[in-house]
């Protein structure tokens, strides 16, 4: 007997109650899979599927801190240990409002089978906390992080659990997590967190990574047409880390990036994205996208809009989940998008990546697309271990070498599977495979 995948997504369902996003994401890869399914009736006796969607461990706890002001205010926090299959469990922390723990089970998921795909020896997690740093000063900042590593540290270790950045979390947050860590535990483990600071650890082109990643892996996309980034006009949509450094190197190639965008709205500039304004407005001013059409003739601000209908020949969405509906992919289309690059995790919603596949886009999913960032904070745990620094341009062709890796690896496998070209179905075969198979070694764990 093979798995029924139908009857796996509503026993997910019923055993998920109002995880919407997580529901999403174990559908896709359920559905992905499929095919994968039906020649190994071995994944049903050994229950891969019940085991791979139950985390092993979720930690949820009170962050207690205080405003500048001495006012108290109470987050939740949370670390989502989802698979330790392939590795010490690897995700960042997401300090984002909205953040539940259904929507960190959606990230820890996806980051099991992206992690696989980086061929890093890294498991999947992911944490956070529902705290909004938006507006808050350094001070209070500190005080939240230090209060969050307060519990968290009991929980992590260079091999055990090794958390990161996502939104919300940075340089500056990762410096104080990693204050806060090494004066409770008493130990300068360099390798218990990554998207360090320099001075203390950090990885050159960590911070530059996974732009740098997204853009290698829609760069590798356009060659297999015979095609390239240079003379394209590419979509970004967003305006944090990954954003940044996905615009940085797309012009670097020789695109023209006409796009940013934020939760308040997003910008045109069919000159193209001045790179150095936009990340000193964003990183060094913490500002707005509004702030950089204020600042640059020829932009334009939208407020309240999405990018998507700006035209363009390659999108890269790397600002959030679901960022990207049924409306959106049809302006995408009658804008003449070619490839689809996801920066973000999760950022294209199941009807709109379906509309995209069926009109002939190459669509490439975020667990392959934006692995670039877990990877290098994986060679940034090599660095930690030997006790070395490498160079920005070694790291940097590691990071490239590993996208083209994950690439290939993606292609066989839509081979294998009988859906040549398809992405998301070869992202997803490639990594269940792997992780389902360490899975059946180690015995039931
Ligand atoms: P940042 O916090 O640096 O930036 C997030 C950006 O997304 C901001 O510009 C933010 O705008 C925008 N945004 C947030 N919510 C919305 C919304 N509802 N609509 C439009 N824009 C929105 O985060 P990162 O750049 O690190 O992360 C972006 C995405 O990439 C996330 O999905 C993350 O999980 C993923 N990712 C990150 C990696 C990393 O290494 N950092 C690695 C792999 C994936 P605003 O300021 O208004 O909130
Ligand atoms: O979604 C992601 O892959 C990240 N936020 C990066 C995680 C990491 O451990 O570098």
């Amino acid at each position: 007997m093979a798995y029924n995948v139908a009857e796996q997504i509503e026993r997910m369902k019923a055993k998920n109650p109002a995880e919407p996003e997580f529901i999403q994401a174990v559908s896709e890869v359920l559905e992905s899979v499929a095919p994968v399914l039906a020649q190994r009736p071995d994944y049903e006796e050994a229950a891969i599927l019940e085991r791979i969607t139950e985390p092993e461990r979720i930690i949820s706890f009170r962050v207690p801190w205080a405003d500048d002001a001495g006012r108290i205010h109470v987050n939740r926090g949370y670390r989502v240990e989802f698979s330790s299959t392939l590795g010490p469990y690897k995700g960042g922390l997401r300090f984002h409002p909205a953040v539940t723990q259904g929507m960190l089970k959606f990230l820890g998921f996806e980051q099991i089978f992206k992690n696989a795909l980086t061929g890093q020896g890294i498991g999947g997690g992911k944490g956070g906390a529902d705290f909004n740093p938006k507006g808050r000063s350094d001070a209070e900042v500190m005080r939240f992080c230090q209060s969050f590593m307060t519990e968290l540290f009991r929980h992590i270790g260079p091999n055990t659990d090794v958390p990161a950045g996502d939104m919300g979390v940075g340089g500056r947050e990762i410096g104080y997590l990693f204050g806060a860590y090494k004066r409770l535990a008493n130990r300068f483990d360099a390798g218990v967190l990554t998207g360090k600071p320099l001075s203390f650890g950090g990885s050159l082109a960590r911070t530059q990574a996974t732009g740098y990643g997204v853009v290698y892996f829609a760069q590798r996309i356009l060659e297999e047409r015979g095609e390239a980034l240079d003379g394209k006009r590419v979509l970004v949509s967003g305006s944090g880390n990954v954003a940044l450094y996905a615009v940085e190197k797309a012009e670097q190639l020789g695109a023209t990036v006409v796009s940013v965008s934020d939760s308040s709205g997003a910008v045109y500039d069919p000159a193209g994205i001045d790179f150095e304004l936009i990340r000193h407005i964003k990183e060094d001013l913490r500002g707005r996208v509004s702030d950089y059409a204020e600042q640059r003739s020829s932009a334009e601000y939208y407020d309240g809009a999405r990018p998507w209908g700006f035209g363009g020949e390659v999108a890269l969405p790397c600002a959030t989940q679901n960022e990207l509906e049924a409306a959106d992919a049809r302006a995408l289309l009658n804008g003449g998008v070619q490839v689809l690059a996801e920066g973000a995790n999760m950022p294209t919603t199941i009807e709109a990546t379906e509309m995209l596949q069926g009109a002939g886009v190459v669509f490439a999913p975020g667990k392959a697309a934006n692995a670039g960032g877990v990877a290098t904070s994986a060679l940034e745990m090599s660095q930690n271990a030997a006790r070395s620094r490498w160079a920005f341009e070694e790291v940097d062709a590691k990071l490239h070498g590993i996208m083209e890796d994950i690439y290939e690896r993606c292609v066989a496998a839509a081979d294998t599977y009988g859906h040549p070209g398809n992405l998301v179905v070869g992202a997803n075969c490639a990594a269940f495979t792997e992780v389902a198979d360490a899975m059946i070694a180690q015995g039931l764990v």
